[in-house]
């Protein structure tokens, strides 16, 4: 299906009064019409390392503005934004985060500065006033696979599947290589969503290319099964150097434009296609609650006053059961949440504390032979900024984890409240329905999280303040002062450990709750608005039988109108 019929089903049901005069209704309908203007389109750029990925994204958007280098050089994920003005944001494991100078993302995204990505860095967002960024595209840059940093091919691999399309890099020389195709036959689902580049073809002749090309394509047939990928022969490092002098290199250029093109009708393709995935099955859901209020509107202009609020009463007599029998389930279900995230968590903290904390020790033990030869108070400072250190960087990484650990089993316990709120609201459309003997095709009602309301955790610093030396050990002799304080920094080891295993569970289980019950509440306010747009429904059938027969019966006549043009727009959704 074409964006298009979105597009158009969307203005045509905006001019539909039914949705118009319901408040709830219209709140739904721009949920969705907002996101078909506003869908970030996220086009990661893949490969294997020092192919030239960051060289071909600084060459589309024609500027020298991320870092490439002759080494592995990208070490975290950089996202690319549309924005008037370029700016630079990094954001760290910890949820942290800090505005830079854009000439200063080389500080955070390289593997030389930022060796095994020390400084912690989760990922890197750059705004920029590029046209390939319009419309919600963000470029991902990713560190390459297969160096010898084995960390950044993970981050690589991680980022394929939540990716709505990608572009993947390989060179005219070397051709394809061993670690390269385990790569492509790990992500090999994926492949419908990718475009194939050839990357520094200036550095062979026309012939070689040809080559290489054949070869690395026979090679795919061969080891995948994957037959006539089309890939684009370019030099990314000549195509950035004409469009900076304004197009000096003709023959590249046209190479590089017939990539552009194809990468501009890709995008588009699957931007619509991404779309009409995520809307069409929540646009026709709307369409048959809107034609259920339609039909509503409709059999309450035809029933006489007193049977109509008759019904009504009955109405509200069933909901109240209704009600009760959902907060019920909701009791059973919270209580179960409490107990699978306590297990979780007093799981994975024991395994973290037998894991870790050894290895702590065995540090710090390691540390100190390093350090004998310092005086008693600069090993004292010495072994407060290790173990600080340490306890930060244990902690923020395990909670990073444990956040997406834990995110994954919530998952499951929110489908089970939407599962029990999508089944109210049921009930509550086949009561209205079965009261007003209206006989409407079954839609599904879907009430799921936004993006931004999932679970996030978002943690305070992880406080460590220690201080092991007093007065009286600078009074003993060397050998029994850093005896000491050796034996105080274990002790204290222990005891930080502890207590901020102790911390994070606290702070956790918190969270959880909290974010349960926000999740909760979302869930009631969907049905409080379905129940809502019934009852307003019905109300509107008491005023137009008070303003008299005539003005029923202009009304009933639009209200058929509206009924003609909805089945339209779905027929339009269906077909
Ligand atoms: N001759 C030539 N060199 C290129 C081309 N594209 C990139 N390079 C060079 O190849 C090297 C690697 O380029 P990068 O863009 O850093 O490669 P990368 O794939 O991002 O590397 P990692 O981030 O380490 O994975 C740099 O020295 C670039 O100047 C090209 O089209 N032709
Ligand atoms: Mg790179």
């Amino acid at each position: 299906m074409d964006i298009k019929i979105i597009e158009n089903s969307i203005s045509l049901l905006s001019s539909l009064n039914v949705l118009r005069d319901n408040e709830n209704l219209l709140r739904k309908f721009h949920l969705i019409s907002n996101k078909v203007k506003n869908k970030d389109f996220q086009l990661v750029v893949l490969g294997q390392f020092k192919r030239g990925k960051t060289s071909l994204i600084n060459a589309l958007i024609g500027v020298n503005l991320l870092p490439t280098a002759v080494i592995p050089l990208t070490s975290v994920v950089t996202i690319l934004k549309y924005g008037d003005k370029p700016f630079a944001r990094v954001v760290f494991l910890d949820g942290e985060t800090k505005e830079l100078m854009v000439l200063k993302l080389e500080d955070y995204i390289s593997e030389d500065k930022n060796p095994k990505n020390i400084k912690q860095v989760d990922k890197m967002i750059i705004k920029y006033p590029s046209s390939y960024l319009k419309d919600g595209v963000q470029i991902i840059d990713t560190p390459g696979v297969g160096s010898v940093y084995g960390h950044n091919t993970d981050v690589a691999y991680e980022f394929v599947p939540q990716a709505d399309a990608g572009i993947f890099v390989v060179t005219t020389d070397p051709p394809i290589s061993a670690s390269e195709l385990s790569f492509l036959s790990s992500i090999k689902n994926y492949l419908g969503k990718i475009l194939f580049v050839q990357n520094k073809n200036d550095q062979v002749g026309v012939d070689e290319r040809k080559q290489s090309l054949e070869f690395t394509k026979r090679i795919i047939e061969e080891k995948i099964g994957v037959k006539n990928l089309r890939f684009y022969s370019l030099s990314s490092k000549l195509a950035l150097e004409s469009k900076i002098n304004n197009g000096i290199s003709k023959h590249n250029e046209n190479q590089f434009l017939q990539f552009e093109k194809a990468l501009t009708d890709f995008l588009n393709k699957e931007r619509s296609q991404v779309l009409v995935k995520s809307v069409s099955s929540k646009l026709l859901s709307l369409i048959g609650e809107i034609n259920l209020i339609l039909q509503l509107e409709i059999k309450t202009s035809q029933t006489p006053l007193l049977i109509l609020k008759e019904k009504i009463v009955a109405f509200e007599k069933e909901l109240v059961t209704i009600k009760q029998q959902k907060e019920d389930a909701d009791f059973i279900l919270q209580g179960q949440t409490e107990k699978l995230v306590k297990e979780i968590l007093i799981g994975d903290i024991e395994v973290l504390k037998e894991k870790e904390l050894p290895k702590l020790l065995i540090e710090l033990e390691e540390f100190y032979k390093n350090n004998k030869s310092l005086s008693g108070k600069e090993l004292a400072n010495k072994f407060d900024a290790f173990l600080e250190e340490s306890i930060k960087r244990i902690f923020s990484r395990w909670r990073k984890e444990e956040e997406i650990k834990l995110q994954q089993s919530l998952k499951f316990i929110l489908d089970r409240f939407s599962n029990e709120t999508n089944k109210t609201i049921q009930k509550v459309i086949d009561l209205s329905a079965n009261l007003f003997n209206i006989n409407i095709e079954k839609f599904e009602t879907e009430t799921e999280l936004a993006e931004e309301q999932e679970f996030k955790f978002s943690f305070d610093e992880i406080q460590v303040d220690i201080e092991i030396f007093t007065p009286v050990i600078s009074h003993l002799p060397k050998f029994l002062s850093h005896n000491l304080l050796y034996k105080n920094i274990k002790e204290k080891t222990f005891e930080e450990f502890d207590k901020h295993c102790g911390r994070v569970r606290f702070d956790f289980h918190q969270r959880v709750v909290k974010s349960i019950g926000e999740y909760q509440n979302i869930l009631n306010q969907t049905l409080e608005e379905t129940i809502s747009e019934v009852e307003i429904a019905m109300k509107k059938g008491i005023e137009r039988k008070k303003k008299g027969q005539e003005k029923e019966i202009t009304a009933l006549i639009k209200l058929h109108e509206q009924e003609k043009n909805l089945i339209k727009t779905k027929e339009m959704i269906v077909i």
